[in-house]
């Protein structure tokens, strides 16, 4: 089986400045072997939508920890699903996403329901290396499938 390097789309929300979480997640990412465009922080979400068509991601990541993230994220995934060539992309939403209670899992059905496909904690980084190797492991099959 062909496990190609999965091309990872990264990306702070519209209101997020914080630029750390990006770098890290970015470092860790490219050690576990995929290619990571990372956007920034303060992404608009016209800007997101152009860069999904643009590099056609296997994967896109949006990390938030400013509290607003369960609003922003939302937002931006049912951009990015309003055009139907992202019907198929994962879109992984994790960090600090809002400011109380337990806010990953209270906001993870609204998120859910915008677009996003799986709501992680900030401290499920190993779940999310798990979800995109599952990713790239199906991305094979598929390439051995066509053959
Ligand atoms: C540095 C910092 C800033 C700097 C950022 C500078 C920069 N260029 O990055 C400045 C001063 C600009 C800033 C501003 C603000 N900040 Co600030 N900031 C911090 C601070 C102290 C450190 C953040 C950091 O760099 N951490 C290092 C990185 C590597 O770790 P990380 O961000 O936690 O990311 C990790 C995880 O969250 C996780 N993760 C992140 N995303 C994802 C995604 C997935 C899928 C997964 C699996 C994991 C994951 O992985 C990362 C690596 O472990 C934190 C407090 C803290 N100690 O965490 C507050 C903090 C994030 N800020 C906070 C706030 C409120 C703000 C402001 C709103 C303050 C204000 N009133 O102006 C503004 C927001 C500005 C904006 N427009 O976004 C709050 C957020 C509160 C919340 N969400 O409940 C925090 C938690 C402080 C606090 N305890 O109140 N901040």
């Amino acid at each position: 089986m062909t496990l190609r390097r999965l091309q990872v789309l990264l990306t702070g929300t519209s209101s997020d400045a914080h630029t750390w979480n990006l770098m890290y997640l970015q470092l860790a990412l490219e050690e576990a072997d995929h290619d990571v465009t990372n956007l920034g922080p303060c992404v608009p979400d016209d800007l997101l939508t152009e860069a999904c068509v643009r590099f056609r991601p296997d994967a896109l990541v949006i990390s938030s920890v400013n509290g607003h993230g369960h609003a922003d994220a939302a937002r931006a995934a049912a951009a990015v699903r309003c055009d139907s060539r992202h019907d198929a992309l994962p879109i992984i939403v994790g960090g600090l996403l809002g400011t109380a209670g337990d806010p990953n899992a209270d906001h993870a059905p609204a998120l859910e329901a915008a677009g996003v496909t799986a709501v992680l904690e900030k401290g499920d980084l190993p779940e999310l290396m798990r979800l995109l190797a599952e990713i790239r492991a199906a991305a094979a099959r598929k390439l051995e499938g066509v053959r």
